[in-house]
């Protein structure tokens, strides 16, 4: 399927400055929308973690988790899942069919993309729970330089809904950080390097920018895996659903990440080899 409209130089140029662009109606509306119905489907069964049960616990462990004061009273859950696409063909064609695999190749300037995963990241209305602020590269077990997600929302997403923000340019930061806990800043046991540092500290002393979008449904975000990222609580009455894509161009191979468990499909894991078509399916861009 092809894009609404193509990728300009400039979405291209943006992706690889600021580490995230912002690709206004890239794919109908009506496509994503398809989705809600899928997702709808899952939201109570075990597909989707409930990450406020999460926040629960942690916090009943004495750990420090991102809540908004002000919704803290509120009863809304951040679901999310991932890896939809093996057991629903409706995830598999969205993944793998739809234009966006095509839209990430172009952004990669890659010959094709493999798709590592899609998730479901469900904010219902008056949803307490903020997302920490985190790289996506030290969840995947792979290194190179073109890896990105591509974050659809099925609803119109506002601050006080809960967009994602993005730290400008942090994908040229020499680290890779610690992963986290999503909800809280704790990180996980047993990964290496240095934890996440303070974003809101700095943003508030000016020494990063973040960058954030008010979105509708046929707009997409693509950020690269390096680039720290969060988002708020969800303190309106609407929901805010989102099917994230994260997708491997051309020269990525696998690495393993202490600390975050290898997928169970992933049968043809070989450290330092590329990326198996089996278990992540590949795209062409042609
Ligand atoms: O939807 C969210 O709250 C966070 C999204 C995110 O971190 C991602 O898609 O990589």
């Amino acid at each position: 399927m092809t894009p609404v409209r193509s990728v300009t130089q400039e979405e291209v140029d943006t992706f690889w400055r600021d580490g995230v662009v912002c690709l206004r109606g890239i794919i109908e509306p009506a496509r994503v929308l398809a989705m809600a119905g899928p997702l709808s489907a899952m939201l109570d069964t075990p597909e989707l973690a409930n990450l406020t049960a999460m926040g629960d616990a942690l916090a009943a462990s004495g750990n420090s988790v991102l809540r908004d004061a002000e919704a803290n009273t509120k009863k809304g859950r951040f679901v999310a899942g991932v890896d939809h696409w093996i057991s629903h063909e409706e995830f598999a064609d969205f993944a793998l069919r739809s234009c966006l695999p095509i839209v990430a190749a172009t952004i990669l300037q890659s010959s094709k993309v493999n798709l590592w995963e899609d998730s479901v990241l469900a904010k219902e209305p008056g949803t307490a729970e903020q997302t920490a602020w985190h790289q996506d590269l030290p969840y995947f077990h792979v290194e190179g330089k073109n890896v990105c997600t591509m974050w659809c929302p099925l609803d119109h997403v506002t601050q006080d809904s809960g967009a994602v923000k993005f730290v400008k340019s942090s994908h040229l930061w020499p680290d890779v950080y610690r992963p986290n806990f999503f909800v809280s800043n704790m990180s996980i046991p047993g990964s290496p390097g240095e934890d996440v540092p303070d974003i809101d500290a700095m943003s508030a002393e000016g020494s990063c920018e973040i960058l954030t979008f008010e979105t509708q449904p046929g707009d997409v975000t693509i950020h690269h895996a390096r680039t720290i990222h969060g988002a708020g609580a969800n303190t309106s009455d609407r929901w805010r659903r989102a099917i994230s894509l994260r997708y491997c161009g051309d020269n990525v191979v696998y690495q393993e990440r202490p600390g975050t468990p290898l997928k169970a499909h992933h049968v043809n894991f070989v450290a330092g080899a590329p990326l198996h078509t089996d278990d992540c399916p590949a795209v062409q861009r042609s």
